[in-house]
């Protein structure tokens, strides 16, 4: 009886011993494939040589297709996600030092270009360029009207301006302020006016129109009310 308890403890240790180096022999091969891609290396032996330019070749015209798509991926030296001929010269060009780095590689050095949008303003549809002020009134109404046009009705005012109400307050920082023409301001921190003419009075900056004339403002503003939009 003690002899049998023996042997079963002997066997199921030698199973458990089997077991632990079968799962640490796995996780290893795990590791080792997660690389990053060296590009023109076609067959994955680790080197840029002509064998990998003559390798897409074979690919190409059907002898011998790239299997992997690790391979395939560091194939494509281009950049334009297609391989090609263009990727066996582009190897030829390397190889010869005519080029250092591939049009991929470029690519993936180059940052992302960023544009930086504009707070966009039309009178009636017709679009004025606006000078915007710095100033927290103008980051609040760019972000009020971020990814939708936000259209405002006007009222023509004292023969000088056109006010409506924005739809909500953005912050002010009043001042005592001598507009012109083409002056755009907040007045009681949720009121755009636009002026045609001048006045005296508390408000806070937020822009001037640049690309209108005294007349052309004169001729957009004074002839009854009007509907700016803004997008940002
Ligand atoms: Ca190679």
């Amino acid at each position: 009886m003690m002899k049998k308890m023996i042997t079963i403890t002997i066997t199921v240790m030698m199973l458990l011993s089997v077991l632990f180096v079968g799962v640490n022999a796995e996780s290893n091969e795990t590791l080792s494939t997660q690389n990053t891609i060296l590009y023109g290396d076609a067959d994955g032996d680790g080197e840029i040589t002509i064998i990998d330019a003559t390798r897409i070749q074979r690919h190409l015209v059907g002898v011998n297709p790239l299997i992997s798509e690790e391979n395939r991926k560091a194939a494509i030296v281009s950049g334009d996600d297609e391989l090609s001929v263009i990727d066996v010269t582009l190897i030829q060009r390397r190889l010869s030092e005519i080029i250092s780095r591939f049009p991929v590689e470029e690519q993936a050095q180059q940052p992302t270009e960023t544009e930086d949008p504009v707070l966009m303003m039309a009178i009636d549809g017709t679009p004025v360029t606006v000078a915007w002020e710095d100033n927290e009134a103008v980051t609040a109404l760019k972000e009020y009207c971020r990814d939708l046009i936000l259209t405002i009705p006007l009222s023509m005012y004292g023969g000088f301006e056109q006010f409506g109400s924005i739809g909500t307050s953005l912050p002010r920082n009043d001042v005592q302020t001598t507009t012109h023409s083409g002056d755009i301001v907040l007045y009681s921190g949720d009121q755009i006016v636009v002026f045609y003419g001048s006045n005296s009075w508390a408000y806070t900056r937020l822009g001037h129109i640049t690309d209108k004339s005294q007349d052309e403002l004169t001729a957009l503003l004074s002839n009854g009310d009007i509907t700016i939009s803004l997008s940002y």
